[in-house]
């Protein structure tokens, strides 16, 4: 809902929130070097198209749920205290709880470089609590100017340590993805999701011609996402990351999920910023930790 305290963020001419239509709050971002949305339902970035490009950097699906207690399809969800299943097998929701919370606005700048910054807050409730005991403060730092900057920090404010696992669950927009390349993961290790979590090395590019469901580990450098069909790249840069998810459904999972259309999975892959698998974070009492990625496209 769109309140004074949100006013007191907007920028004139650049920064406004605008009600989605949903009964969601958008802040919308127009600058001299690009254009975003970011959803504060789950301080979710839903488009970023800079500038220099045609096409939005980010897959959101048309028949994506805006519905309070359910994720939206597309754009960067945030994973958070954990990735994938419940890590306790106690019927918690797959990837955590915050992409499906009410985010604060706790800041906005416009920056001497043309771009705008906005950090995005959350803190534990006793609702949350009751689905993960500990305190915790998560900001968002994004930065939306020639590329697109997303850090996730989490503060443990507790007095004993926290271990979480996490990700920028980004989906990526793509022409066609059967002529996607995904560069930079060659020789790595990944987990296949659809080989019941077999361990297997990467050979080449990442290519998907079927289901595609792998946890990287021990990923270091930059990943780059070679899309002949839209005729770009886009480079991930991150820190504080030390695995990578790639994820696409293909035909038959995408048809059996209600927030797709049947041809979406052509539309989208995810390439995720994370650490998860086995590669969880260990906070101490006090303790914070700095989850970073950057999106730039390339010709
Ligand atoms: O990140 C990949 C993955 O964990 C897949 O295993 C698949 O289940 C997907 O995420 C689900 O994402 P969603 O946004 O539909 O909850």
């Amino acid at each position: 809902m769109y309140t004074s305290q949100l006013r007191d963020h907007e920028i004139r001419g650049e920064l406004r929130f605008h009600e989605s239509g949903h009964g969601f709050t958008n802040i919308e971002i127009t600058n001299a070097r690009a254009r975003a949305t970011i959803s504060t339902y789950a301080g979710q970035v839903l488009s970023y198209r800079p500038n220099s490009c045609r096409d939005d950097l980010l897959f959101l699906g048309n028949r994506a749920h805006y519905e309070d207690g359910k994720a939206i399809k597309g754009g960067i969800p945030v994973c958070w205290p954990w990735f994938g299943a419940d890590p306790d097998g106690a019927g918690r929701p797959a990837h955590g709880f915050v992409r499906t919370r009410q985010w604060e606005t706790g800041g906005s700048e416009s920056l001497a470089d043309g771009s705008t910054r906005v950090v995005m807050r959350l803190t534990d409730t006793g609702e949350t609590r009751k689905i993960w005991p500990h305190p915790f403060r998560l900001c968002l730092e994004i930065t939306v100017g020639d590329s697109l900057r997303v850090a996730l920090v989490t503060h443990n404010t507790g007095d004993s340590s926290i271990t979480i696992s996490q990700a920028l669950h980004t989906y990526f927009r793509v022409g066609d993805v059967s002529k996607v390349r995904v560069l930079g993961l060659d020789g790595t290790e990944y987990l296949d999701k659809v080989a019941n979590f077999a361990r297997k090395t990467q050979s080449g590019p990442v290519t998907v011609e079927g289901e595609v469901d792998r946890i990287y580990t021990g990923v270091s450098g930059d990943l780059l996402i070679d899309d002949a069909s839209l005729a770009r790249r886009i480079r991930i840069t991150t820190r504080g990351s030390g695995t990578a998810v790639v994820w696409n459904p293909w035909i038959e999972i995408a048809a059996g999920m209600a927030d797709l259309d049947d041809d979406d999975y052509r539309k989208m892959i995810c390439v995720e910023t994370a650490n998860a698998g086995p590669e969880t974070i260990e906070i101490a009492a006090g303790g914070k930790y700095r989850l970073e990625a950057e999106y730039t496209v390339e010709a």
